[in-house]
């Protein structure tokens, strides 16, 4: 887009796409129109923000009157670096991955709808961890509103296939058909759409299962022949292992963080094993919000060691932390 996007602008649309209650799409909306700019270049996302706030009050408006409503809405918190959605068809493989990246037991068999509610786990990378949730399947005739929801809020999505099964490759494909025309779409990159800002891009990746079966490469031929995508694909064995590890590694970058260590005034050394995940580009304020809500107002200076600086350079808390930062947090008392 042409006009020139702050920050503050860009991460208030980001929050915007992951909310999860009108409430707070509209809060962020708000910040989003308070930070656009406000030229020529920015007229027709103004107007389309001004149109998607007295929308949003509507709904808020809309939900005060009615009673509420009684789904069974799986609210699971948000965990660790980041989260990873596992979406697909029946039998494709989606249990057996969370068993295999976390300590989560989900149940896993051979026949369809084993799994009929969501189920998260920690999986760790490196220092750190980020969390995968299981859902059930998405057919054409069968799909939980609830993961709309999951979908936004993640940052990643993994869409899974068992391409060297009869069904395999049609159920993929219904699984992106049900998707297609809805507000929440599954995409190569996360966004907002530059035209309509209620319509989210997930970052998505095409996890092919059953890598150990000796069909698997026919399979794969075939499943491309009939089930185009535009995400990075991997191809994986949850018997065996193939793959897994890359896949892991992908899964964290798309966490898109960066990891913070930090330590006392007093202290000679940092803590090593407990990082703090930060989005990249976050800065030595996002770090003090996460520790302490008035760390921020009460912070003096920092301290860093690490790739941008040299040892124990003082900064101010507009800091852009790198990962591996060390930092040491001066807090007023
Ligand atoms: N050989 C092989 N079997 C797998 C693999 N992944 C899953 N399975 C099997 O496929 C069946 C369905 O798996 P499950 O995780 O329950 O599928 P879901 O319905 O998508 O959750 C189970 O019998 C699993 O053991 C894999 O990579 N290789
Ligand atoms: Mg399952």
């Amino acid at each position: 887009m042409a006009a020139n996007l702050t920050p503050q602008y860009l991460k208030a649309e980001e929050e915007y796409r992951r909310s999860q209650t009108p409430e707070e799409e509209l809060k962020w909306l708000q910040v989003m129109f308070a930070e656009i700019p406000k030229h020529k270049a920015s007229e027709k996302m103004q107007v389309m923000l001004k149109t998607k706030i007295a929308e949003t009050k509507k709904e808020i408006e809309a939900a005060k009157g009615a009673s509420k409503k009684v789904g069974k809405s799986v609210k699971i918190p948000r965990q660790g670096a980041g989260t990873c959605v596992i979406i697909g068809g029946p039998n494709a493989g989606k249990s057996q991955m969370l068993a295999f990246y976390t300590k989560a037991k989900p149940e896993v068999a051979p026949y369809p709808f084993t799994t009929q509610t969501a189920m998260p786990g920690m999986t760790p990378w490196k220092d750190v961890f980020f969390q995968m949730i299981d859902t059930p399947p998405i057919t054409t005739e069968f799909f939980e509103s609830y993961l709309y929801g999951y979908i936004r809020g993640a940052e990643l999505v993994l869409l899974v296939v068992d391409p060297t099964s009869d069904e395999g490759i049609q159920q993929c494909q219904d699984v992106l058909d049900r998707l297609q025309n809805t507000k929440t779409r599954l995409a190569a990159e996360s966004g907002l759409d530059e035209d309509d800002v209620g319509l989210s891009y997930t970052k998505t990746f095409l996890v092919a299962t059953h890598a150990d079966s000796p069909d698997f490469a026919d399979a794969m031929e075939l499943f491309h022949e009939y089930c185009k995508h535009p995400f990075k694909e991997f191809c994986i064995s949850t018997v065996d292992g193939t793959g897994t590890e890359e896949l892991r590694d992908a899964m964290y970058e798309a966490m898109n963080v960066v990891r913070v260590y930090t330590k006392q005034p007093t202290q000679k050394q940092p803590d090593m094993d407990k990082p703090f995940t930060l989005r990249t580009g976050g800065t030595i304020e996002d770090l003090c919000n996460q520790i302490h809500k008035d760390y921020a107002t009460r912070f003096k200076f920092a301290r860093v060691w690490g790739e941008g600086v040299h040892d124990g350079t003082v900064v101010k808390i507009d800091y852009v932390v790198h990962d591996g930062d060390v930092v040491e947090l001066n807090i007023a008392p």
